[in-house]
């Protein structure tokens, strides 16, 4: 098995329940290397473009609440990429099942995860499922200036009226 690249992201009650730590110590038993990482303020857009294919469900306003912090008044994420060997298993395995209820107890989302009176799962952590959806969430979260691997192709673009924030 080659080595594969996961989303992982640190979800806003993660942080307001000062959990971090915890988590990274569990993900840290992988063995897996650590190839991106940032705090990421969360705006609706990014919010819908990462859970785009749960538009139609239910709980999805709800979710998009969640992620963009509006259930927590914390509009941080933490958002990592993991590197190595089975990768999105191992991540996955560590993260627990999507239903805390139903997630292993020494799983983070068992440990730390619960379902909110809306019936919405808060489930601390988000861990991509397969490496479709990985490559399309670490492209959506992550630049290639971002990360120490070169993981997928790159060009270079020259961005003439292309407006950005520098240090004054
Ligand atoms: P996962 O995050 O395990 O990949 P998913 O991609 O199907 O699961 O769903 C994204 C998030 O949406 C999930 O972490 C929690 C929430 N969610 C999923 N299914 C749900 C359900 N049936 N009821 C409430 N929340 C749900
Ligand atoms: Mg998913």
């Amino acid at each position: 098995m080659t080595n594969q690249a996961t989303l992982v992201i640190i979800k806003p009650d993660g942080l307001k329940k000062s959990l971090t730590g915890n988590i990274l110590s569990r993900l840290s038993e992988t063995k897996l290397k650590i190839i991106g990482a940032k705090i990421v303020k969360v705006n609706e857009h990014l919010a819908q473009q990462h859970y785009q294919h749960l538009r139609d469900k239910p709980f999805y306003p709800e979710l998009i609440k969640y992620i963009t912090g509006k259930l927590h008044g914390e509009n941080r994420v933490m958002a990592l990429i993991y590197f190595g060997k089975d990768a999105i298993t191992k991540v996955r395995q560590i993260s627990g099942a999507t239903n805390p209820e139903e997630a292993d107890p020494v799983s983070v989302r068992g440990a730390y995860g619960r379902i909110l009176t809306t019936g919405l799962y808060e489930n601390v952590v988000h861990a991509s499922s397969d490496p479709s959806e990985a490559q399309r969430e670490i492209k959506l979260w992550f630049g290639p200036e971002e990360i120490t691997v070169d993981l997928y192709p790159v060009k270079v673009a020259t961005l003439r009226s292309f407006k950005r924030k520098v240090w004054k």
